[in-house]
């Protein structure tokens, strides 16, 4: 099974320890603990009927005084997962930074996808739709920012669909002639040794 290191950025109360527990064991909880450092998690994303990646879930404590952990953890990262509450002006402010961690600190091309949260408090929501789609093309994130709500589920599964694919996109090819999925750069296919055409990932 491949395996691909992802990370979840955003300010201190975004919801980033929810999204992950909503994905990874569908539960929901009012009251949190807001994660002390770093937090972990794996699971396994069936993207179709062929492919199926391991993902390993990195969760950081959005606190100020946690954020000399951020950079050396981008290290390695196919996708960085950056949340901003609907409810929460600063949130969105707040991208930047974390985004500049991110580009600074990869060291290869990491896949950032802008993630809104708590979509079923619409009627707190401050920030539209507009505004967050304009950080996202601001911020190089990829196509526009998913609206999410861990406490109905809304667009949780999607999100993860979403980083999924186009992790597999950016790092594997498909072998016509053995219908099997291996790693991009490889000039030969590492199952069957029939010699790379650069097929996509049909997904
Ligand atoms: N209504 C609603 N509340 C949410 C949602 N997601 C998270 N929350 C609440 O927001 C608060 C903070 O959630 P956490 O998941 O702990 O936030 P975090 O980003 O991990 O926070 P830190 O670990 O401190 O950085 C908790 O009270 C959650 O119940 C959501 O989708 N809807
Ligand atoms: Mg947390």
């Amino acid at each position: 099974m491949l395996k691909y290191k992802i990370v979840l950025a955003g300010s201190k109360d975004v919801g980033k320890s929810s999204l992950i527990a909503r994905f990874c064991d569908n539960v929901f909880h009012e009251k949190t603990m807001s994660t002390i450092g770093v937090a972990f998690k794996r699971k396994k994303v069936k993207v179709n009927d062929n492919i199926s990646i391991e993902l390993h879930i990195w969760d950081f404590g959005g606190e100020e005084k946690y954020r000399t952990l951020f950079p050396s953890y981008c290290n390695g990262a196919s996708a960085a997962l950056i949340l901003y509450d609907i409810t929460d002006k600063e949130s969105l402010n707040d991208v930047k930074n974390w985004v500049k961690i991110i580009d600074k600190n990869a060291i290869e091309k990491v896949i950032k996808i802008l993630i809104g949260t708590k979509i079923d408090l619409e009627d707190q929501r401050v920030i539209s739709v507009e505004e967050a789609k304009k950080a996202s093309q601001k911020f190089d994130c990829l196509g526009d920012p998913l609206e999410t709500s861990s406490k109905t589920g809304e667009n949780v599964e999607k999100a993860f669909l979403k980083v999924s694919k186009e992790i597999i996109k950016q790092n594997l090819q498909y072998c016509k002639n053995c219908q099997e999925f291996y790693i991009k750069n490889l000039k030969f296919c590492n199952y069957c040794g029939a010699k790379s055409e650069l097929e996509p990932v049909p997904l």
